[in-house]
């Protein structure tokens, strides 16, 4: 095994004693008779710089999460101490006073937006930012430091050992998404909640919704109102469906800002829109209203290109949609748009990104837009293969020369529902079968040719839901693969290390079985028996 990046050899021979089940000691800390604490170097996503050194700090019943006094600091604090009270047992007061315990500390230094270092040592653990997202990062990192039992919702025995030592982080790239289809499965507001709280542990940034497709509108338009009540009343397989209201979708926006993740939402058009050409018989060429649709055939469906109501409806949508939506960008979809001519294609997007400007947003579309006019600052999101022909590779490189940004979801690497193997009773297998080291093994800044490395804007996990219903579901696509693509977005290139990474990964089961998350236990990575 390659040693950790910047991690002497001595932490990789623990690293591999961990790995191996064998029980370890923390710095110069007793030898704990409860549960071990992480060693510095095994956090997801790998940190910039890690470096170990002195003794370990311990939480105890006297420990105060002492914050700047900002109101977004000591949110930061409230959300550590959420975490850490119901299995520590401890009062974990958030306070300005006082010295000591954990710190959380906003700082003007060079931490950049999102960045953070963590210092620990005996008499404490300080965590210091130049931003509230920086802090509320470094609180993922220090959760990840703690035995695994911190996650559990009871009192567990502890001890709450943090490794001592210094880790120094930032992103390597300022969009880290993970996208939820709550379209062809609808799922609640709590739902969406919890998955949320799965991606911020991994230092995702950005949820994407899906919110509308062929099987269903899943979000209120006050001057459409049949979308939602009409186009969102059923799913794949026939079930109910249903839809945000809009006083719900902020709900789900405020809380994702609380975890430091924008809401990017999707209305995909001018293909997958069944479910509005079911709701007005108006936006279809011939007038004529389809039936609502939930089986899971794509590329059926187009909205009437020639017709000036198409473009009244999509200003409501989009003024609506803006208007609630604080983040920067609308989502325009664009995908599989089989039932639309090229010629119609690329009239539409002519006219509909304008529109998308003038409410104050940026456009996002599946990496098709390429093949029509991206407008200036727009990202594509490219969801080919590896045998994705090499034309259209290159349509896309050309696009990212003349300033079009990149996400990165490439299908037979970061789609989720895909399944891990043949015998995955869960998902899909068009792109392939995607078992984690696929998933993880491959570097999104030297992938696709001819690309500059400055238009890669981030990478992306998408979660479709054909197939996929219960947060069970849920959990089993996206774990063991996500904290891979969180790990890409994140970790600078000279940390990746699939040897390494199989290792600190394995170290993360415990920690969703304390959480509740039910997992895929790949033979790739070294689980810990149970
Ligand atoms: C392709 S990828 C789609 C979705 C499907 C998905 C299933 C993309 C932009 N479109 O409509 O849900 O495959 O894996």
């Amino acid at each position: 095994m390659r040693p950790h990046h910047r991690t002497p050899r001595l932490l990789g021979t623990l690293l591999l004693m961990a790995a191996a089940g064998l029980s370890l000691a923390v710095g110069s800390a007793p030898a704990a008779t409860g549960p071990v604490a992480e060693p510095l170097g095994r956090v997801i996503p790998a940190p910039a710089s890690v470096e170990p050194a002195g003794s370990p700090y311990r939480i105890t019943r006297g420990t105060h999460i002492r914050v700047d006094d900002s109101p977004a600091a000591r949110q930061v604090g409230e959300y550590l101490a959420g975490v850490l009270r119901p299995s520590t047992g401890y009062p974990l007061p958030v306070t300005t006073h006082g010295s000591g315990g954990i710190r959380l500390r906003l700082d003007g230094g060079r931490f950049g937006d999102e960045g953070y270092r963590l210092d620990s040592g005996p008499s404490g653990v300080t965590i210091t930012a130049r931003k509230p997202a920086g802090l509320f990062h470094g609180v993922q990192t220090l959760r990840q430091l703690l035995p695994a039992s911190v996650e559990k919702k009871t009192a567990q025995p502890g001890p709450w050992t943090v490794a001592g030592g210094t880790i120094k982080d930032s992103p390597r790239y300022a969009y880290r998404g993970a996208m939820l289809d709550v379209s062809r499965h609808f799922f609640t507001v709590a739902q969406v909640k919890r998955y949320i709280d799965e991606l911020a542990l991994y230092k995702i940034n950005t949820l994407h919704l899906h919110l509308s497709d062929d099987q269903g509108w899943r979000i209120a338009v006050d001057s459409w109102p049949r979308l939602a009540t009409y186009g969102g009343s059923t799913e794949v397989g026939g079930g109910e469906g249903g839809h945000y209201t809009k006083a719900q979708y902020q709900e789900i926006v405020r809380y994702a800002a609380s975890r430091y993740l924008e809401v990017v939402p999707e209305i995909d058009m001018p293909g997958h829109t069944n479910a509005a050409l079911a709701s007005y018989p108006e936006l279809n060429c011939d007038g004529v209203a389809p039936p609502l649709y939930t089986g899971t055939d794509v590329g059926f469906s187009s909205l009437c290109v020639p017709k000036q109501v198409t473009y009244d409806f999509l200003d409501d949508v989009i003024r609506e949609l803006a208007a609630i939506t604080p983040g920067r960008y609308i989502h325009i979809g664009g995908d599989e748009a089989h039932s639309t001519s090229h010629d119609d294609y690329v009239k539409f997007m002519d006219r509909v990104q304008p529109i998308v400007a003038k409410y104050g947003k940026t456009v996002i579309a599946w990496h098709q837009i390429t093949g029509a006019h991206p407008v200036k600052g727009a990202l594509a999101q490219y969801w080919g293969l590896d045998d994705t022909s090499a034309a259209e590779k290159a349509q896309v490189a050309k696009a990212a020369q003349n300033g079009t940004g990149l996400i990165l979801s490439p299908a037979d690497r970061f789609y989720l529902d895909m399944k891990y193997t043949e015998d995955t009773p869960l998902g899909q297998d068009w792109a392939g079968l995607v078992e984690v080291q696929r998933s993880y093994d491959w570097d999104p800044g030297a992938y696709l040719p001819g690309v500059p490395a400055s238009a890669i804007a981030g990478v992306e996990a998408p979660l479709w839901t054909e197939t996929i219903v219960r947060n069970a579901d849920i959990d089993y696509m996206a774990f063991p693969r996500l904290p891979g693509v969180a790990e890409l977005g994140w970790s600078p290139a000279s940390t990746h290390d699939w040897n390494a990474y199989r290792v600190r990964l394995a170290a993360q089961g415990p920690r969703w079985e304390a959480m509740g998350i039910g997992y895929y236990r790949s033979p790739q990575v070294p689980w810990p028996t149970r």
